[in-house]
């Protein structure tokens, strides 16, 4: 089940249910070497999203601004490696969406509590931005803010339900983006939480 809701971007919802048990473990194990932490963005302001990373690369800000680096800030160590359970649903994505093949070097966790949001911003730190970033939503349901290429342009709530995939390229690789906020019941592994891996190719 395939949508198209722009150019550019598709939605195959629920794709990652199946995967959910699996991906929690993945999470919850890498956060042991690469903890949950609220980035400074360069305003001096903490973000309320918490984040991780794994992969050769990991997304990280600070007073300096925003960019990927090969080690955590937080350790001095190499991020944590990609799970196996991670590429196993990109080479199902891939496959289901016929966008591929998918060769990401980070993936970004976000977690959000019922506090968190995500204010409207473009993601321009990859340096390739011709491959396709893939959204995996994990948890409690958000409403997501869909915008267009100036952050004046309209801006569409779409909402991101437990295990949506969501492929953006393209056209639609540079539009304005956020989170509003988090909505509807706690989630039987992730509480009250919601998580999004974002999968990139930074390097
Ligand atoms: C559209 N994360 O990490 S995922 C982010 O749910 C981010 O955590 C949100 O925006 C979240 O940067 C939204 C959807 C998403 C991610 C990256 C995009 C949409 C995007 C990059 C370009 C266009
Ligand atoms: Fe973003």
């Amino acid at each position: 089940n395939v949508l198209t809701l722009d150019t550019g971007l598709i939605a195959l919802p629920g794709l990652a249910l199946p995967y959910a048990a699996a991906l929690a473990r993945a999470v919850q194990e890498l956060l042991h070497s690469a903890p949950w932490r609220h980035m400074q963005v360069p305003s001096g302001h903490r973000m309320s999203a918490a984040q991780s990373s794994c992969g050769n690369l990991g997304w990280i800000s600070d007073e300096h601004g925003y960019r990927y680096s090969p080690t955590d800030p937080q350790s001095g160590l190499g991020w944590p490696a990609m799970p196996p359970v991670f590429k196993d649903l990109l080479t199902h994505i891939a496959q289901e969406s016929g966008q591929g093949p998918l060769q990401p070097d980070t993936c970004l966790i976000n977690y959000y509590d019922e506090h968190a949001h995500m204010s409207l911003h473009q993601d321009r730190n990859e340096r390739d931005l011709q491959h396709p970033i893939v959204s995996v939503s994990l948890g409690r349901e958000a409403l997501f803010l869909w915008g267009g290429a100036t952050r004046s342009a309209p801006v569409r709530t779409l909402r991101l339900r437990d295990g949506d995939v969501l492929i953006w390229w393209g056209p639609s690789r540079l539009n304005f983006h956020g989170i509003r906020r988090l909505e509807g019941p706690a989630h039987p592994l992730w509480g009250s939480g919601r998580v999004n891996l974002t999968f990139r190719k930074a390097g």
